[in-house]
């Protein structure tokens, strides 16, 4: 196989509504979408960065940077035929695992079109349809929040994550617990808490939730091992977990119960299936996270999240929830049972709008080996 062209698109598409977390706010996404022409195919990949370092010290520049810089030079002499080959030539890259995961899901997407087959076949899973759920971000008062979980009950959700910080924690989720009994219900810290704030956390405890997912800081599995004993209900990380040898810490250190998966935070799908795997030998739930991603992003979530060991709902979304208009075709939509359909085209499976990608992206710029 042979790497003709890689393209990088910078790209900017508002958010339907603003997204909220106990301590950045998001307006639009802002993202690194890349492209790459092998062999008469081609491959798409999408970098979970933002524009603001709120969720982790990469952001749409830096992901730039470091592919322009290093992954795609290094991508171009190694012309990889194989993830393994891929991971091989970016491990002198340190951190950064959000740049090279987009590079390593467009790999993907021309391996599995090669290939002849869906995406989800190629990695392991399958059925025609995965368990989501909504992650709804603080709102300007409780009285908002059950009015937009309303909405999104109303759409079809039957698993609602609430954003939660101090101030917005206890109340709101004894509000939306008290309207919805039965609702499957869990709430994100994004980091915000300290373990003085393990009372706190306690109250959370009575009202019957999945999880609660990352409430101290994202390095920090020491301290969630001291909260986890402290609390009835099982602590899931996120943030702090971007390799499987973090997954082994916070599972050997008793710092959680659950895992988050999210393939661009772990550096890739490679060391998504990495963890997925140990988890599910250990018995320790998954389930997929999301990034408010575009829909080429999305469709690699949701082929990976019919892998057995996601057992819980994901973090992945109906189009229309995030854009008014994604830049695939057909756009993702929610099925009457809380499900989204998995692609069953070769590779992602979906259609990039070209026009539309034009449409919403700042910059873009195309490499070719040298010489
Ligand atoms: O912590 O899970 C998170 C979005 C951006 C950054 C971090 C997180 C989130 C979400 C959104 O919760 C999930 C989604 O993509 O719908
Ligand atoms: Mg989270």
């Amino acid at each position: 196989m042979k790497i003709e062209e890689i393209a990088l698109y910078h790209i900017k598409m508002p958010y339907r509504s603003p997204f909220q977390t106990s301590r950045w706010i998001e307006y639009d996404r802002e993202c690194v979408i890349v492209q790459l022409h092998a062999d008469g195919l081609t491959g798409w990949g999408e970098c979970v960065a933002s524009q603001n370092c709120g969720y982790s010290y990469e952001t749409t520049k830096t992901n730039w940077h470091i592919l322009e810089d290093f992954i795609i030079p290094a991508v171009l002499a190694a012309n990889p035929d194989e993830i393994c080959g891929y991971r091989a030539a970016v491990a002198h890259v340190s951190g950064h695992p959000m740049a090279k995961a987009g590079m390593e899901m467009a790999l993907w997407d021309v391996f599995a079109q090669r290939a002849g087959v869906p995406l989800q076949t190629f990695l392991g899973g399958s059925g025609d349809r995965v368990r989501v759920g909504v992650s709804v971000g603080i709102q300007e008062t409780t009285d908002k929040l059950l009015q937009v979980v309303d909405a999104y009950l109303a759409d079809g959700y039957r698993r609602v994550k609430l954003k939660i910080k101090p101030g917005r924690d206890v109340g709101d989720t004894a509000a939306v617990r008290k309207a919805h009994p039965d609702l499957l219900l869990q709430v994100d810290g994004n980091s915000v808490y300290r373990l003085p704030d393990a009372e706190h956390l306690k109250e959370l405890d009575d009202f019957n939730l999945l999880l609660i997912e990352q409430p101290l800081a994202d390095d920090d599995i020491f301290d969630h091992a001291k909260l986890q004993p402290q609390l009835k209900t099982p602590l899931c990380l996120d943030e702090s977990i971007t390799s499987v040898e973090h997954a082994r810490w916070a599972l050997e250190m008793g710092a959680c119960r659950i895992v988050n998966i999210k393939p661009g935070r772990v550096s890739g799908m490679h060391e998504a299936l990495r963890i997925h795997d140990y988890c599910r030998e250990r018995g320790v739930p998954v389930w997929m996270g999301g990034m408010l991603e575009t829909g080429i992003g999305r469709a690699a979530n949701v082929a990976a999240a019919s892998l057995p060991g996601f057992t819980l709902p994901g973090d992945i979304s109906a189009s229309a929830r995030y854009f008014f208009e994604d830049i695939v075709e057909p756009p993702f939509t929610l099925n009457a049972d809380s499900t989204l359909s998995i692609p069953t085209g070769p590779g992602l499976g979906v259609n990039v709008r070209l026009e539309t990608l034009e449409r919403v992206t700042l910059r873009w710029n195309t490499y070719r080996r040298s010489g």
